[in-house]
């Protein structure tokens, strides 16, 4: 019997894979049968928008987690594949932080080029997968949601690609049951336009938080106020922005806070991160991991340590992604090629966790974070025929970004930096961020 393989997920991650194979196959490498199957009527994963919150059109639910409005928080010279550049893509070079819909463009474009839409299944929800050790092999059972059939089908490896930002950390407190407004998570967020003229409560002090809030800032909340359970956020907030430490309750529509002051509020929007969530796996196969660099479990960050015909796609915490997940796939599609060997004991593959694992707590600072993955992707990288690039020189955009964020926090986005794969500096966008209301792909583009 052929050797089969599942990916389950087309976001950027299962898209890697895909095209990781493809650049293989196109180098005339004999690789499996790829079988992708996306719950999702298309591909880009959180990048494919949707207005639907809660279920989807098959009652399934809705994967998205991104909103409209919502531009990249990081520049994209950091996350730029390294085999399709943005101004191959573009024919030009285009401004540092393009809105989701030419993200999504861009990401289309490469497998587009690769010709790989037909290796997915679409419509496919991946209801339950099994590990049978007499025949080494997995048996996947899915859900073909358009002609409403379930059926099973055997795999020699399955590679997970179904990402960790959709399904939502929901905490509730006290007199949320009776609060006067709308409370939402992150993962419900769709329009700014929502809250205009509202007073806003933003729970959290991470992405999620500073972005959701500058979004209703942007578009016309009266007020922003965020709540921190561990650290604030810290920056310098316009005067209509304020940041409180950690929420105790609300009575009616008033938040009080843990140093003793309250705030009138209309609405409230947990930005209280995500869980690992794969309903889909039992528990000799489900990954159990903190979002954090160094994830649980996985050798080299990718191949399941408890069994490695298994593999995990963009698990970490992420500063790099596109790329990351690049350098993941083609690792993971060497191992499957034979390529490279993975340690006989699991003893082995724990200690490279276990290392993993205190490198990451010995750093103090963001910038050792970011130092961190980078020499993370560099590791795998130099392993397998992914074109090498300038990953220090990704860094350092990181930094000087996180530079720009503490220097002006609703500017950050008008910066712009040079391609660690073109070597080409990108222009300047036409309009600063807090003025461009328009987030279309024509807009962003009319440099
Ligand atoms: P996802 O994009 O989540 O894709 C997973 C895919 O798996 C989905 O298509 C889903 O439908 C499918 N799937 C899930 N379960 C099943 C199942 N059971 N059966 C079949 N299919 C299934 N990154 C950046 O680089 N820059 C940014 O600006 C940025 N902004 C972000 C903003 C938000 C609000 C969020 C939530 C994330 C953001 N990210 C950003 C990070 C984001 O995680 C990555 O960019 C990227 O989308 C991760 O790709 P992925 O393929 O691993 O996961
Ligand atoms: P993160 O980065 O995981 O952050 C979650 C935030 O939520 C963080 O500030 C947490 O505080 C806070 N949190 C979690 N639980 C609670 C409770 N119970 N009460 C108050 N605050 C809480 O998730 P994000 O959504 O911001 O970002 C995820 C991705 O989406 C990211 O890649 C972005 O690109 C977009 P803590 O610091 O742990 O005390």
């Amino acid at each position: 019997m052929s050797q089969r393989v599942a990916v389950i997920g087309a976001g950027p991650s299962g898209l890697a894979q895909l095209r990781a194979f493809q650049s293989a196959a196109r180098k005339g490498a004999e690789i499996p049968e790829i079988v992708c199957f996306e719950k999702q009527a298309n591909w880009g994963g959180l990048w494919n928008y949707t207005w639907r919150t809660g279920t989807d059109e098959h009652g399934e639910p809705v994967h998205n987690s991104m909103y409209r409005y919502l531009w990249t928080n990081g520049p994209k010279e950091g996350l730029e594949f390294a085999d399709y550049s943005f101004e191959e893509h573009f024919g030009k070079q285009i401004a540092s932080y393009p809105p989701r819909a030419v993200m999504v463009d861009y990401i289309e474009g490469r497998v587009k080029k690769a010709g790989v839409r037909d290796w997915i299944r679409f419509n496919t929800v991946v209801r339950w997968v099994e590990y049978d050790a007499e025949n080494d092999d997995f048996t996947m059972t899915v859900h073909d949601m358009a002609n409403d059939h379930v059926y099973k089908e055997r795999f020699d490896n399955v590679i997970i690609a179904s990402g960790h930002f959709s399904s939502p950390n929901v905490p509730e407190y006290p007199g949320f049951s009776q609060f006067y407004g709308r409370i939402t998570h992150a993962h419900d967020f769709r329009d700014a336009r929502e809250f205009e003229g509202q007073d806003v409560l933003v729970v959290g002090s991470s992405y999620s938080a500073e972005d959701i809030g500058s979004q209703c800032w942007k578009y016309g909340a009266k007020s922003v106020t965020s709540c921190y359970r561990s650290a604030p956020m810290g920056f310098a907030w316009p005067d209509n922005w304020e940041e409180k430490p950690a929420l105790v309750r609300v009575e009616g529509k008033t938040a009080h806070f843990t140093d003793g002051s309250s705030k009138a509020i209309d609405s409230i929007i947990l930005c209280t991160g995500y869980r690992h969530y794969f309903p889909f796996l039992p528990d000799d196969l489900r990954l159990k991991t903190a979002n954090r660099l160094a994830a649980a479990d996985l050798y080299k960050g990718v191949v399941y340590v408890h069994n490695p015909r298994l593999f995990y796609l963009g698990m970490q915490d992420q500063w790099f992604t596109f790329n990351m997940f690049d350098a993941q796939a083609w690792y993971v599609r060497d191992i499957i090629l034979d390529r490279i060997q993975v340690p006989d004991e699991k003893q082995t593959m724990m200690s490279d966790v276990a290392e993993r694992e205190a490198r990451e707590e010995a750093g103090e600072d963001v910038k050792y974070a970011i130092k961190y993955q980078g020499d993370y992707v560099k590791e795998l990288i130099a392993e397998t025929d992914y074109p090498n690039f300038d990953v220090d020189g990704a860094c350092e955009a990181f930094y000087e970004w996180k530079h720009h964020k503490v220097d002006d926090i609703m500017g950050f986005r008008n910066h712009s930096y040079r391609s660690v794969i073109t070597g080409t500096m990108a222009p300047p966008h036409h309009t600063p961020w807090k003025d461009a209301l328009d987030d279309s792909m024509e807009a962003y583009l009319r440099n």
